[in-house]
């Protein structure tokens, strides 16, 4: 038997491909050395630098499942799923920059989109010269999307734009808008549509006061009768299946990205209790310390390991959106369980900014959340194996 690897208990590195860990570690020196150095005061003063866009498409981490013709890297989801981790890692901020432009601003033109649509945008996006934002979610329907009131009317030239999105990443300082709304000539079914900036009734005002997510702005998207053509349309896709196509490769990306902020708790976690002496002896010489760290560690070998797979099963084209939500779902509440066990095990220190333990724990109350809450995705599991649904 060989020697156990503490910080990779499950040798996951042997189970990449040389082309995988070239990204990985790229997008981890980026990390660690544009990212790390700014996430305190960002969260804290609550800045969201969208030069980070840019420096994001030149290091190749925007789209990179894109193919290169459009921008993108063309490399697999676990190449993605990797990247995401590394951001992650960081700040759940950052990753929800990465991820709403990637999977939920470029995969849709991409896959939906006509080919003038994708010459348009993608290669802007993939460059992070343009910021990317998407509208599903409502004030009044958000677990729920098919209750959305936003609609599209039909006019001579194209449609009408009516209503507004809430709780919206990057919306502030989008160029591009993913939008979707009803649209009556296509007999109420949701559609999704192309906004940019700039277009009169268009207006995305920050949402002021968030406790957490700070390094990553989020807005509202309000359309007043916005005018557009038809070839503001996506194209090819309709009803709720064009959204949850984008939310599948986001929630996938969140799986990995979660346990990137847990990895960071726990060794954090870890070198506390290393250095610091209580009674004697360092914390970390104690049973309870023990029992807690071998349990993040064991959490998250497992939940990379799943996540891992569901990766794999994606790029053979054989994974099921119900595999997403096991991973999303349950990755998720165990990185908030750990980032809430790793600010406890930091004593008072824990909440200081100093430390990451509380601003990742933070973050992780919004992850547990969006794309699907945790209860929401075990109804999915729920109905998956009853069929029955148990959501009203
Ligand atoms: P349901 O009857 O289940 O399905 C309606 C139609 O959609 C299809 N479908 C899917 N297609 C592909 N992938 C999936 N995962 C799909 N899930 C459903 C389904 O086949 C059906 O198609 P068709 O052709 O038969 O019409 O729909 P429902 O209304 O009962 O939905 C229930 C529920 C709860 C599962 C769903 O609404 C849900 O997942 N709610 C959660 C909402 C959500 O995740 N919102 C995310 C907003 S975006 C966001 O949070 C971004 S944050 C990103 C960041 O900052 O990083
Ligand atoms: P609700 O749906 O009102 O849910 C509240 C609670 O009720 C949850 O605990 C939920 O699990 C529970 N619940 C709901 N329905 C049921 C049920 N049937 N049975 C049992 N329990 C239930 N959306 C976008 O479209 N684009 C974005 O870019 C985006 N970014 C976001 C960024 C941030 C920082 C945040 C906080 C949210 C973002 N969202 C975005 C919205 C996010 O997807 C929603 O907040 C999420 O889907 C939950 O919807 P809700 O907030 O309306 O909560």
């Amino acid at each position: 038997l060989s020697s156990f690897v503490w910080d990779d208990p499950f040798l996951l590195e042997n189970q990449l491909t040389g082309e995988e860990r070239m990204l990985r570690d790229a997008a981890a020196a980026y990390a660690q050395e544009k990212l790390a150095p700014r996430v305190v005061a960002a969260y804290r003063d609550e800045v969201t630098d969208p030069a980070i866009f840019r420096e994001m498409g030149e290091m190749g981490l925007l789209g990179v499942t894109v193919p290169e013709d459009y921008g993108g890297v063309g490399a697999s989801y676990v190449a993605y799923g990797l990247i995401a981790r590394e951001i992650e890692r960081v700040d759940s901020g950052y990753r929800s920059m990465m991820s709403v432009q990637s999977s939920l601003v470029m995969y849709p033109i991409y896959a939906y989109g006509s080919e003038a649509q994708r010459r348009k945008y993608l290669p802007k996006l993939a460059s992070g010269e343009w910021i990317g934002c998407f509208g599903l979610t409502e004030p009044d329907a958000g677990s729920d999307p098919a209750g959305m009131k936003t609609r599209a009317e039909k006019t001579d030239t194209g449609y009408r734009l009516s209503g507004s999105k809430m709780w919206i990443s990057n919306s502030p300082i989008a160029d591009v808008f993913v939008v979707w709304a009803k649209s009556d000539a296509h007999g109420g079914k949701i559609r999704g549509f192309v906004l940019e900036k700039g277009m009169k009734g268009l207006s995305s005002p920050k949402i002021e006061g968030k406790l957490s997510l700070r390094a990553s702005v989020t807005g509202e998207i309000v359309m007043e009768g916005v005018e557009i053509g038809e070839e503001a349309l996506l194209p090819d896709v309709e009803g709720l299946k064009g959204p949850f196509g984008c939310l599948n490769r986001a929630r996938y990306g969140i799986s990995w990205g979660v346990l990137g902020a847990a990895e960071s708790c726990w060794h954090a976690a870890r070198q506390y209790g290393l250095d610091r002496k209580q009674f004697d002896r360092p914390l970390a010489q104690t049973q309870l310390y023990q029992k807690k760290l071998a349990d993040m560690m064991t959490e998250i070998a497992l939940g990379l390991q799943a996540s891992l797979r569901v990766g794999r099963l994606m790029d053979e084209g054989n994974a099921a959106p119900e595999m997403i939500s096991i991973v999303k779902r349950n990755n998720c509440g165990k990185s908030l369980d750990v980032a809430r066990l790793a600010r406890d095990m930091h004593g008072g220190n824990g909440i200081s900014e100093t430390f990451p333990v509380m601003r990742h724990m933070c973050n992780l109350e919004t992850v547990n959340t969006y794309e699907g809450a945790h209860d929401v995705h075990a109804l999915i599991l729920g109905r998956a194996q009853t069929g029955l649904q148990a959501f009203f």
